[in-house]
């Protein structure tokens, strides 16, 4: 299983311990391939290589993107020196068999490291022919062999010493292991990048881009009766130039004023149900949701979000994303059931008839209407949110939801989730936003069957959320609007059934809450992006 190595491909970024290895293989009789740079390091030597462009007849082109791509590199690469009908056809075109790929990748993750980088000098530090390279020498490596690190190169010159200019099958493998783990850790590189600043604070936020001073301009719309308790007086402002859909925008179509709580509530209800594009619907209760769904129809997302936990969702917000038709109004004036107030993107004449006329409900539910269709594209575009603290006042970027959770994030398990489990997991991803930190949100079939909301400690909010859910916890999913920091959330939820995850991960005990959800057989996505909500 000893390979001589008669012909070497070297393609190196870090051209350190470069000279020194190419002398060493020049002084063994091994013939030299190398990509233009290499090249140019090697003849400065005064080593002399053959280009890889002359090797193949094809130029570097499109600015150095296309160096080594080319069936004439790969095939002396792939090759198995044990087929003959394979070196038949390296033979019949003239391909010499390459023995050797030294590699080491464009610094991808020195790059972007560097303050200022802009994604196109990013994207163009992503190395596409050199992990290719790396790839197929390391698949081929029965045969050949691949040095991924200048590292590496004193002690495959000392193998070579022990192996009359040869490597053994067992330091080729070696090789290869480390060589798909270098261009896996790559990879992983760019899709963290891709990804965006996420939870790294050092790269988050451009506070340079805050004005010196703010000036707000709202304008009075009302005054309200109160504030969140009756001592407290209190207005809303309309924002301007809002074009909405938001409560500025929206219009009281029935019932008596609404209060600070309410409007508290509506704004809640609001954000949630936006970022659903079919019918969906929740009810919130002190601002944080204690149902959501999502069905085939309105008035059966909105049956399966009140029957949630009914006993809650009495005297509660509703948030629709959709007109209000008949069917759903009465699903909501079902005797037993009581709405404080609705929001959605308008009522039809039927439905408004309906939730107007109930004679317990003529004069206490409020119908606010948005006037316009809403949903994830309808997102707060612009703007500021602002909060006040004593002496000053905080401001941040909105708290935006990924178009979709579950492409921008990432499975870490070794068990993907299962297609009922990926609808659930972006389901109660998408309600948890809502949700009062330490928010811990339980769904299954599209239906919020458990919630713990802000609580001191993570595990809390799961065993909350696990005892709402009662039996319905197993087989649920579960989603964490922060990180895990320990195992004992995942125990706890593995303990009640749950069998798929959704939290942002960056952890420092990441690996360990991995390796508990693996043992439990759960399946868990990291989407890169925290929700907390204070
Ligand atoms: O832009 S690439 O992805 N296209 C290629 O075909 C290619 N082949 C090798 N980058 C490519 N490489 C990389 O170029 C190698 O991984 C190495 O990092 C670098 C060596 O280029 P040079 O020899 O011109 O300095």
């Amino acid at each position: 299983t000893i390979v001589p190595i008669r012909r070497a491909l070297l393609s190196v970024s870090d051209k350190g311990g470069l000279v020194d290895l190419a002398r060493a293989l020049a002084d063994r009789g091994v013939s030299l391939l190398a990509s233009g740079g290499t090249r140019s390091a090697l003849l400065d030597a005064g080593l002399p290589a053959e280009e890889v462009s002359d090797y193949t007849g094809s130029p570097e082109i499109l600015g150095g993107r296309v160096k080594t791509l080319h069936p004439r590199v790969h095939a002396g690469i792939l090759a198995r020196r044990d087929v003959p009908e394979d070196l038949e056809v390296l033979e019949a075109q003239g391909i010499t068999p390459i023995d050797l790929v030294v590699v080491n990748l464009y610094p991808f993750e020195q790059t972007v490291a560097r303050p200022g980088v802009t994604p196109a000098e990013a994207i163009e530090k992503i190395d596409v022919g050199g992990p290719t390279l790396i790839r197929a020498a390391a698949k081929n490596h029965a045969h050949l062999t691949v040095l991924t690190d200048p590292g590496q190169y004193p002690e495959f010159l000392r193998h070579l010493d022990r192996h009359d200019g040869g490597t053994s099958l067992e330091f080729r493998r070696g090789k290869a292991l480390e060589a798909f783990r270098k261009t896996g850790d790559y990879d992983r590189a760019i899709a963290s990048y891709l990804l965006g600043p996420g939870l790294d604070p050092e790269s988050a936020g451009q506070a340079s881009e805050f004005p010196a001073e703010l000036t707000l301009g709202f304008e009075l719309r009302t005054t309200l009766r109160y504030g969140e308790n009756p001592h407290q007086r209190a207005a809303f402002y309309d924002e301007p130039g809002s074009v909405g859909p938001d409560l500025g925008t929206a219009t009281i179509r029935h019932g008596k004023e609404l209060s600070y709580n309410n409007i508290l509530d509506l704004d809640s209800a609001l954000r949630l149900i936006r970022n659903f594009g079919g019918p969906a619907a929740c009810v919130l209760k002190h601002n944080n949701p204690c149902g959501a769904a999502i069905g085939a129809t309105l008035a059966e997302a909105f049956e399966r979000a009140y029957d949630g936990d009914p006993v809650s969702a009495f005297g509660g917000i509703v948030g629709l994303n959709r007109p209000v038709d008949l069917a759903t109004a009465e699903r909501m004036t079902t005797p037993g059931r009581f709405i404080e107030c609705v929001i959605a993107p308008g009522f039809e004449a039927d439905a408004f008839e309906a939730l107007t006329t109930r004679p317990t409900w003529k004069n206490s539910v409020r119908l606010i209407d948005l006037g316009t269709p809403i949903g994830p594209e309808t997102s707060r575009a612009s703007g500021l949110d602002l909060r006040r603290v004593e002496g000053g006042l905080l401001v941040q970027d909105w708290d935006a939801m990924q178009a979709d959770p579950l492409v921008e994030g990432r499975v870490v398990t070794t068990r993907p989730p299962n297609e009922r489990e990926a609808a659930d997991l972006a389901f109660s991803w998408k309600v948890c936003q809502s949700v009062k930190s330490n928010a811990i949100v339980l769904a299954a079939e599209g239906q919020l069957v458990g919630v713990g909301a802000g609580q001191m400690s993570r595990l809390d909010s799961v065993e909350l959320a696990t005892r709402k859910a009662g039996p319905r916890a197993a087989g649920a999913v579960l989603a964490s609007d922060a990180f895990f920091p320990f195992r004992d959330g995942p125990d706890a939820a593995a303990a009640a059934g749950i069998t798929a995850i959704i939290q942002p991960g960056g952890s420092r005990r990441d690996e360990e809450v991995i390796a508990a959800c693996d043992a439990h057989g759960i399946a868990m996505i990291f989407t890169g992006r925290r929700h907390f909500r204070h």
